[in-house]
């Protein structure tokens, strides 16, 4: 029995957050905290009031003769050049002839204070002749309008598998967008520094990005842009690509006024200029045998890609590599096209389209059950991926936790007791119903674009034993800096306490990827490890020739303490340290990691991309309140592999945020945008985001303790994006219970979940 084989982890009491005592005692500093210097310009956005036209007239020089603004900016004030685009060069800083959403920037207003800045936005007149506005993926791809070339992904023949199918199902999935509603808002504070340079203060998850795309604008080297960021409150992905507009602004009114500019969304002008994650609209067809083994499997993509292409191709991809989810599928057709509409670029968000995928063969899944007459648990256990399994893009499975931790929830859980109480109490209530989904979950870790996976450290060790250590990590919230600053003391045998994590620096660490693809702490990780390495071997060499005179012994840091042969020494750590200093040593070093193994081969669309996948299950229950169309999520049950997890307390706080966060994209976060492309769900009063009373009241994750080989930082399983993906199961545990109320219900699969539709949902029927 799988019983005695439960092996799941349990917590151990150990180094927590670094940062924690700062933010709840108010001393963390964002870039609104950052005191500023003497001169500070205020900056404020003037954006486009329609989502597609032609610029007739602008007339800004009454709004510029406002009293405290210093000056208007315009697309023609721009010394380099006009474009932020990451991924195609298809984005202007400012519109320049032609506007492709509302909220695109159009003119920026320096003044010496915000209300100065306030009112000459008032006065800023602008007459746009209107074009055709498209929101609709479907109905943009029938016009040709794409960002970029469609791809396909395809294993085994589709056509011929088909045919060897008793059963087939098709239909049709929606996924809605989500807004990032990081806690700070976008920013950035810059000012100009000598030799005609910048320093920038972003809150970006992409230093190197932001200095890349300001050099680019202010048209000088990226060598002239200095960009730091102490941490961010949050990012989502809301802060990958699309931080670099306002930092570049910044950063052009600082270096063409000589003075320090500061640039900081409001919250709605955040919710309305900024893209979120991508909706998507699918097609599925779905092929079983008469075991219910997935024989074939087709799906086609349209994502909603806003009006430039920002990362949606490369989120695009990440749908693609997860259309299959954690299962085995030997036929698969899988095709996606990246749409243009006019809606602000829609961009990276937790999981990175790899939701988007899942989602839709889950709906498959679901919808053959249904008809089926059996539980989609069934489907789901029966067709789960194993080692040695190709996936649809060529990479061979290897260490597949799929089903141990699929088996682990179940027995944990005792998923047939939890069917019968909620089959028990459906037969017995007639107007509340509850609903169980299971919602199995395998993400690949790794840059989907080889090319980003690497990273670099830089170890200072003082000569005082302190040690100053940076990286190419952003802090968001995640907890990046605290598993740095356990690689760091456990690889240099240090306390923790010894160790400062320095801010994120384009100066110190160049040429970085974002955070961002759950791989911060793995190529961040490695690359300090490497640092900390090379300091080691220079300490260890010195305490071979000139304490143990013995080249050939084995010295070893242990708790600050030397060890000669296994052998306590009265040598410390900072003893070493100073001795080593006077002998005129090298006590820095840079370290650099770039990922063995990963390859993709773009023209065949084959290839081995993800240095490992994270894996998981999670069993979540709904009530449904069938009167009101309200529903709470009672209870989700995770076993998440991690890997050995180095810090407990970070992992499930990544877990359970993630989980929340899954919830609310499945079942409350509606973002609506009205035929003419305007952001009609632009505030926290119209756009319902999980608060604390939304938590399910039960939440447990258990960690699946594995101890293979893998490429994740001291065996501990990048851990950022996976979880959201549980969240998916809320949305078809709510379904059930309306499926429970009116087994008739024409009930769509269409994310949200909202309670509106819960409450069509109820009362619907296709007789
Ligand atoms: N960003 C990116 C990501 O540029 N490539 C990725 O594969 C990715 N995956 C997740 C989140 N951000
Ligand atoms: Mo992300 S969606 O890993 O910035």
């Amino acid at each position: 029995m799988i019983d005695e084989k439960i092996n799941i982890k349990k917590p151990e009491t150990q180094f927590g957050n670094a940062d924690a005592a700062n933010h709840v005692t108010g001393r963390s500093i964002y870039v609104d905290d950052i005191p500023a210097i003497e001169g500070m310009l205020y900056l404020r956005i003037f954006d486009s009031p329609i989502a597609h036209g032609k610029i007739k007239k602008i007339d800004y020089a009454e709004a510029e003769q406002t009293e405290g603004v210093v000056k208007i900016f315009s697309y023609k004030d721009i010394p380099g050049e006009n474009q932020i685009g990451g991924i195609f060069p298809d984005e202007p800083l400012l519109a320049d002839e032609e506007v492709h959403f509302c909220g695109q920037p159009v003119l920026i207003i320096a003044a010496e204070n915000d209300d100065a800045a306030e009112e000459a936005l008032h006065k800023i007149k602008i007459e746009i002749d209107p074009l055709p506005v498209i929101t609709d993926p479907r109905i943009a791809f029938a016009q040709n309008k794409l960002l970029s070339p469609s791809r396909k992904f395809k294993i085994g023949d589709t056509t011929t598998a088909f045919a060897q199918c008793k059963y087939i199902f098709e239909g049709r999935t929606e996924t809605n967008g989500q807004e990032h509603l990081y806690l700070e808002t976008q920013g950035a504070y810059a000012y100009p520094t000598e030799h005609d340079s910048v320093k920038i203060f972003s809150s970006t998850q992409g230093p190197t990005q932001v200095q890349r795309t300001a050099a680019r604008v202010l048209g000088v080297g990226m060598n002239k842009v200095e960009v730091d960021v102490s941490r961010l409150g949050g990012g989502f992905g809301g802060k990958e690509d699309q931080a670099s507009a306002w930092a570049t602004m910044a950063a052009l009114v600082a270096y063409l006024l000589k003075r320090p500019a500061k640039c900081i969304l409001h919250r709605m002008e955040d919710m309305r200029m900024t893209g979120k994650r991508n909706p998507y609209s699918s097609d599925y067809k779905i092929g079983l045998d008469d075991n219910y083994n997935i024989l074939a499997y087709e799906a086609t993509f349209y994502q909603n890609g806003g009006a430039a292409a920002d990362l949606s191709p490369a989120i695009l991809e990440r749908t693609l590599f997860h259309c299959t989810n954690s299962y085995f599928v030997p036929n698969v057709t899988a095709t996606a096209h990246s749409c243009k509409t006019n809606l602000p670029p829609n961009t990276a968000f937790r999981g990175f389209g790899g939701p988007q995928g899942m989602f839709v063969i889950e709906a498959a899944i679901d919808h053959a059950a249904k008809n089926l007459g059996v539980d989609a648990s069934v489907i789901q256990r029966k067709n789960m991926m194993d080692d040695g399994n190709e996936m649809p893009y060529g990479q061979i499975i290897k260490n597949a936790e799929a089903k141990d931790c699929w088996d682990q929830v179940t027995v944990k859980c005792d998923i047939e007791a939890i069917k019968k109480d909620i089959n028990d109490f459906n037969s017995q209530n007639d107007l509340i119903k509850k609903g169980v989904a299971l919602m199995p979950v395998c993400f690949g870790i790794s840059f989907t674009n080889t090319m980003m996976n690497h990273a670099r450290a830089l170890v200072h060790v003082y000569s005082d034993g302190s040690v100053g250590v940076s990286t190419g990590a952003v802090e968001m919230g995640q907890g990046v800096n605290s598993k740095m600053i356990q690689v760091a003391a456990k690889t240099l045998g240090i306390s923790t306490d010894r160790i400062k994590l320095e801010s994120t620096n384009t100066t110190r660490v160049a040429n970085t990827s974002p955070s961002a693809a759950s791989s911060t702490a793995d190529l961040n990780g490695k690359a300090l490890l490497h640092a900390c390495n090379q300091v080691n071997e220079r300490l260890y060499s010195f305490v071979k020739t000139e304490i143990a005179g013995d080249t050939e012994c084995i010295v070893e840091i242990k708790d600050e303490q030397v060890y000669i042969n296994g052998e306590a020494t009265v040598h410390h750590w900072k003893s070493i340290v100073q001795q080593v200093f006077t002998k005129r040593i090298n006590l820095s070093a840079k370290g650099h990691y770039a990922t063995p193994v990963i390859h993709f081969d773009k023209s065949i669309e084959k290839g081995h991309p993800f240095a490992y996948h994270v894996y998981g299950t999670a069993i979540i229950r709904a009530t449904v309140d069938c009167l009101r169309g309200t529903y709470e999520i009672d209870a989700v049950h995770a076993v998440h592999d991690a890997g050995t997890s180095i810090n407990h307390l970070v992992d499930l706080g990544q877990c359970e945020g993630g989980i929340v966060q899954g919830i609310g994209w499945m079942t409350m976060e509606e973002v609506v945008y009205n035929e003419e492309g305007r952001l009609l769900s632009n505030a926290l009063s119209t756009y319902k985001i999980p608060d604390i009373y939304s938590v399910p009241k039960e939440l447990t994750v258990d960690f699946l303790n594995t101890d293979k080989n893998n490429l994740a930082i001291q065996k501990s399983k990048a851990v950022g994006e996976p979880p959201l993906m549980y969240g998916i199961g809320a949305f078809f545990a709510i379904r059930n219970a309306v499926i429970a109320f009116n087994p008739k219900s024409t009930i769509k699969y269409n994310a949200p979940i909202t309670p509106e539709k819960v409450l069509m949902g109820l009362y619907s029927s296709n007789e």
